[in-house]
């Protein structure tokens, strides 16, 4: 049985404090620090071992003097000077604590600070919600919790379980932060996929027979959105037999053809995807979730004029190639 006290993020508390510097950041969009930041809470998620002093941060590639003193200063005291005047207003840390709510972009965080709503209990007693926001407000806590990667593994286990069921063939990967070895992720990602299969063929067995099962398995919770280009990506939550835990599950259904794009999407993180994408387009290329594609013609203002001739899809590796970048294992795709 899975036991839910393991498997703590040695540096959780230091991610937790470097977080709401991010958090700041992200608000004053300061873009130099929010990439600093960013990267030294990816790095020190990967880390098995406690990081206590300024040199063994320093150690860690993503890390500078910087961000390594602010490392010590948490460990040593618990607390980072700075954020005391970095916190912002109140309505900031409200409308921070809003942004949590699955669903709420900062459109929506900061209409509810405006009407009024100054706490999620507010939100939940007085403000008209849509069923996801109220799902979201209900299953804040939970949604906030990181997830082991024990855990991450055992829901994959069990959609692998299920969808295996319905046909053999068919493939579960784990993406997102799982593939690029963090040891634990804020949400589940996973690919559904099988060779030679289309993109209807997944799509509806998973719709019609393995998403009902899991179900009425009692695995999966609810059902928050089905997103993006003809239905491919399935947003809801999970929960282990015997917890009450709910986590955000997001099922990604791929056509076999274009597992290597997708693999390469899926996995990020989203800074590296960014890259890439850039990249490709510098190239008069074209890089999605798909496939690479060639000969793509663009305005000035990178708008595409073509779709382009497709290169590849299937082959993670060959895509790398073409673009002419050096093959990165998941665990370097950190920006
Ligand atoms: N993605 C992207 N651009 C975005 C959002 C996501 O390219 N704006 C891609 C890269 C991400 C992947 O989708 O790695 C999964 O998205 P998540 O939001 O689940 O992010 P991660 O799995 O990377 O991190 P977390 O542990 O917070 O879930
Ligand atoms: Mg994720
Ligand atoms: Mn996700």
């Amino acid at each position: 049985k899975f036991e839910p006290s393991t498997n703590k993020n040695p540096n959780g508390r230091t991610i937790e404090v470097l977080q709401q510097m991010l958090d700041y950041y992200t608000r004053t969009a300061d873009q130099w620090r929010v990439l600093a930041y960013r990267k030294a809470i990816n790095a020190l998620r990967r880390q098995p071992q406690r990081v206590v002093t300024r040199s063994q941060a320093l150690s860690i590639p993503g890390i500078g003097t910087r961000l390594a003193d602010k490392i010590e200063e948490i460990v040593l005291t618990n607390h980072l000077r700075r954020l005391d005047n970095a916190s912002g207003t109140p309505e900031d840390l409200i409308i921070q604590e809003f942004l949590g709510v699955y669903g709420a972009g900062l459109a929506q965080a900061s209409q509810w600070v405006a009407q009024g709503y100054r706490s999620l209990e507010d939100l939940r007693e007085k403000a008209p919600l849509t069923k996801n926001q109220r799902i979201g407000v209900d299953h804040y806590h939970d949604f906030a919790q990181r997830i082991p990667r024990k855990e991450v593994e055992a829901h994959g286990d069990i959609v692998r379980k299920a969808v295996q069921q319905v046909d053999s063939e068919m493939q579960v990967i784990i993406g997102g932060s799982y593939r690029r070895g963090a040891l634990d992720s804020g949400d589940i990602d996973v690919l559904i996929t099988k060779p030679g299969a289309s993109l209807e063929q997944i799509r509806s067995m998973m719709m019609d027979v393995a998403i009902p099962q899991l179900f009425s398995d009692s695995f999966l919770q609810v059902s928050l959105a089905i997103s993006r280009q003809e239905g491919s990506k399935w947003h809801g939550a999970s929960a282990l037999p015997g917890s009450r835990v709910w986590r955000r599950i997001d099922l990604l259904f791929v056509p076999g053809a274009e597992i290597g794009a997708a693999l390469i999407y899926f996995t990020g993180n989203d800074i590296f995807n960014r890259s890439m994408r850039l990249l490709a387009s510098k190239k008069h290329m074209c890089l999605n979730q798909k496939g690479l594609y060639a000969d793509v013609l663009r305005t000035t203002q990178r708008i595409k004029l073509n779709p382009g001739r497709l290169l590849e899809g299937r082959d993670e590796r060959r895509i790398f190639t073409l673009l002419g970048v050096p093959w990165r294992p998941p665990e370097q795709r950190i920006c």
